[in-house]
């Protein structure tokens, strides 16, 4: 166990990272970019240890995976031990419980009490092309519905669904053809007012004359947008979506890859308005580290693909199910949700102080312990990811990991492990408070 407290022995990168920095660029493709590259040597709780012995604060949790923490024990053991026994016998050729067992764990936590059937992948993108391949299936209808500063992946048909051409579509189309982006609820850019509510029916207006009701096969949204900017819609905007996907015989499907398994204070993001999508994708810390991902569903849409329909050799690894049991025991039996939301509460407090004194800081949202602020030229809703590049710079000289994020790279984002002590994130915030206070009032831009 790495002791839970900040504490630099070098400038950031220290020597050796800056050494294994060296020998990165020689080896691994440029394409694959790293935001702060110190490298790590070891990590438990909220804390990760660099190859120069210092300690860092970690507010990112490897973009919302280890909710659990970093090397949480149960986690640990659960996959020393799966690991020991066998490490793959691909579910598709000889079956296991641990597949099972992860299948019925989601079908009981996601939202609804319907009868669900499951079905396991490695990364979050693999679950919604699958979800997708699901819908298109069983509607007959081939129209995808996405919205504006949407994120879902980098394969090819995720790149077609995620909005943001830099870093992630510039140069690598063609893309999948029949998706259709239309706006979301974004109520900091939206009319002064406009509720949820108008929000669909803009939306909604704009699905019907482009594409067709009787066309669409699924709407696919992420109750909160993450790389997007942690956009959280007006009240009424998602139960207003899905119900009209209902009308429509279209199906309502929730990325809750980066709001799910109680980081925004409740399991999913869409218990928040009691939103039952028919289709949810899962992954990041539903295994606590290990990539393990799912779609979850309605029974008699899942099981309206033929035998053999889905699949794939590693999807449903043991080991990462040995993880995903393990991880969701520790948010039961640590009450994670409510974790969370004493989380949101400190975060929201820091941010809004901040958003105070700043009129640089021009929105601060989210929910529970996911949190963000939105940086602004003062006065306007002009971004300005200058300022939030060197907020992050300086958090990051000080050994405290927060990650940037936004349609406009103007979003700071606070996504720490859910187990981070009161103590640290008290540090983590000060830290993040001193570079805020330093950047918006040097004028030097
Ligand atoms: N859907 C909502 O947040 C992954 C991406 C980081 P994978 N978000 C982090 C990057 O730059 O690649 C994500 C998500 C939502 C889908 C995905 C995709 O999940 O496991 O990265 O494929």
């Amino acid at each position: 166990m790495v002791r839970q407290r900040r504490n630099l022995v070098t400038e950031l990168p220290g020597p050796r990272s800056v050494e294994l920095e060296r020998r990165r660029t020689a080896a691994v493709a440029r394409g694959v970019t790293s935001t702060f590259p110190v490298y790590v040597a070891e990590a438990s709780g909220a804390v990760l240890v660099d190859v120069d012995g210092n300690s860092l604060i970690d507010l990112g949790s490897g973009i919302a995976v280890v909710s659990v923490g970093h090397a949480a024990p149960r986690v640990v053991d659960a996959v020393r031990t799966q690991v020991g026994r066998y490490g793959h016998t691909c579910f598709m050729v000889t079956p296991y419980e641990g597949y099972v067992a992860v299948c019925e764990t989601l079908n009981g936590r996601t939202p609804g009490r319907h009868d669900k059937r499951t079905a396991l992948f490695n990364s979050g993108a693999e679950a919604v092309e699958n979800a997708v391949k699901v819908a298109r299936h069983v509607t007959g209808r081939q129209a995808v519905v996405v919205f504006d500063h949407a994120y879902h992946g980098r394969t090819n048909l995720t790149m077609a669904l995620t909005a943001k051409n830099q870093p992630y579509r510039d140069g690598f189309g063609p893309f999948a053809p029949e998706i259709y982006r239309v706006p979301t609820s974004y109520p900091m850019r939206d009319p002064e007012g406009m509720t949820g509510e108008e929000a669909a029916a803009r939306a909604i207006e704009q699905i019907e004359r482009l594409v067709g009701a009787h066309n669409v096969a699924c709407v696919l949204i992420e109750p909160i947008q993450g790389e997007g900017g942690f956009v959280v819609p007006a009240p009424g905007f998602l139960p207003a979506l899905s119900a009209w996907s209902r009308e429509a015989g279209a199906l309502f499907v929730a990325d809750e890859i980066q709001t799910g398994f109680c980081r925004t204070g409740d399991w999913f993001a869409c218990d928040h308005e009691s939103v039952e999508p028919d289709l949810i994708t899962t992954a990041k810390a539903l295994a606590g580290g290990m990539p393990l991902a799912a779609v979850t569903g309605r029974a008699e849409l899942m099981d309206g693909v033929h035998a053999g329909g889905l699949g794939g050799t590693y999807g449903g690894n043991p080991v990462a199910c040995a993880a995903a049991m393990a991880s969701v025991a520790d948010m039961e039996v640590g009450d994670l949700s409510a974790a969370a939301r004493r989380i949101g509460t400190t975060v929201g407090h820091c941010l809004a102080s901040l958003q105070q004194t700043h009129p640089g800081v021009g929105d601060v949202r989210g929910r529970g312990a996911m949190m963000a602020m939105e940086l602004v030229r003062p006065g306007t809703l002009e971004p300005d990811a200058d300022a939030t590049r060197r907020i992050v710079r300086a958090c990051h000289r000080a050994g405290v990991v927060v990650l940037s994020c936004g349609s406009y790279g103007n979003v700071i984002r606070l996504l720490p492990p859910l187990v981070i002590d009161e103590g640290l994130l008290d540090d983590g915030l000060a830290v993040l408070a001193g570079a805020v206070n330093e950047v918006l009032t040097t004028p030097s831009r």
